[in-house]
């Protein structure tokens, strides 16, 4: 039995490592990224991603080895009885001081990427000037505001804004800020292929940023279990070129102007 036990906490180390890397390398069994991320920064924080793996799957091969051999030497032994120890001086210095200068490296390496993404003094000036769109996550779905064309998102409604929801347009290959809300609980505004995540608190207007670099429609999913329809809080980012999203903001200006009489097509025309 007792050599049951060491093979089986040696071994399932090794199961787990196998899983993980056949989780990583077959994508269509969804259980890692949803593909490279769209921008750049969240290409960053895949990295860190990486390097904090490939720390803790060191530390964790080491940790298993350690207890395998005693394992492995106790299970051997014909002495039957326990004995204790004291523990050693030395060695709790180094298993104290050597995560601690790891973490210490982390959290300063890890700084630049954080305040990028966090920081609103160091988002992109484009960005921070004028925000595309303000978010409001509500039981359940993704209410989205826009300037109208050429005007800039004021804090308050405007009577020409456009709305739509659960798809926001941004355009690609250029800094685009979202101002967040939410307008009952805590919800959370989540772009797995962008690497975007940020919790929507009520009562606060919470800035978020991020250059989509290729087009595509990609999820946007509340990553806050908020109420009973939860689930359903599953929107997309429209991610496209700059002319395709300005046709569209000015599509859903013209279907906001319709007045029932004139073709939507025609309203547009007049606002040119
Ligand atoms: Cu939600």
């Amino acid at each position: 039995m007792r050599k049951f036990w060491c093979a089986f906490f040696v071994f399932s180390p090794i199961v787990a490592i196998i899983y993980s890397i056949i989780s990583s390398m077959v994508p269509s069994l969804g259980w890692w990224f949803p593909g490279a991320s769209v921008t750049e920064l969240g290409q960053r924080i895949d990295n860190l991603f990486y390097l904090i793996l490939y720390i803790i799957t060191a530390v964790f091969i080491g940790t298993q080895v350690a207890m395998g051999y005693v394992l492995w030497r106790a299970s051997r032994s014909k002495d039957e009885r326990s004995w204790f120890s004291h523990g050693s001086h030395s060695l709790e210095v180094i298993w104290s001081v050597v995560p601690s200068v790891i973490l210490l490296f982390l959290a300063l390496y890890q700084m630049d990427v954080w305040a990028l993404f966090r920081v609103q003094a160091y988002f992109p000036k484009e960005a921070r000037e004028a925000p595309v769109a303000e978010v409001t996550a509500r039981q359940f779905e993704w209410r989205i505001r826009y300037p109208a064309p050429g005007k800039k998102l004021q804090l308050k409604p405007q009577s020409d804004d456009l709305y739509d929801v659960n798809d926001l347009h941004v355009p690609i290959n250029r800094p685009v800020m979202i101002q967040l809300r939410s307008e009952d609980v805590q919800h959370s505004f989540f772009l797995p292929h962008l690497r975007v995540k940020q919790d929507a608190v009520p009562g606060q207007i919470i800035p978020i940023w991020f250059k989509a670099e290729r087009q595509g429609i990609f999820d946007l999913t509340c990553a806050e279990l908020c109420g009973w329809g939860h689930y359903k809080m599953r929107a997309q980012l429209t991610a496209e070129r700059e002319a395709e999203y300005e046709a569209y903001l000015k599509k859903l200006q013209a279907d906001q102007n319709y007045d029932g009489h004139a073709t939507p097509s025609a309203v547009a025309k007049k606002d040119e």
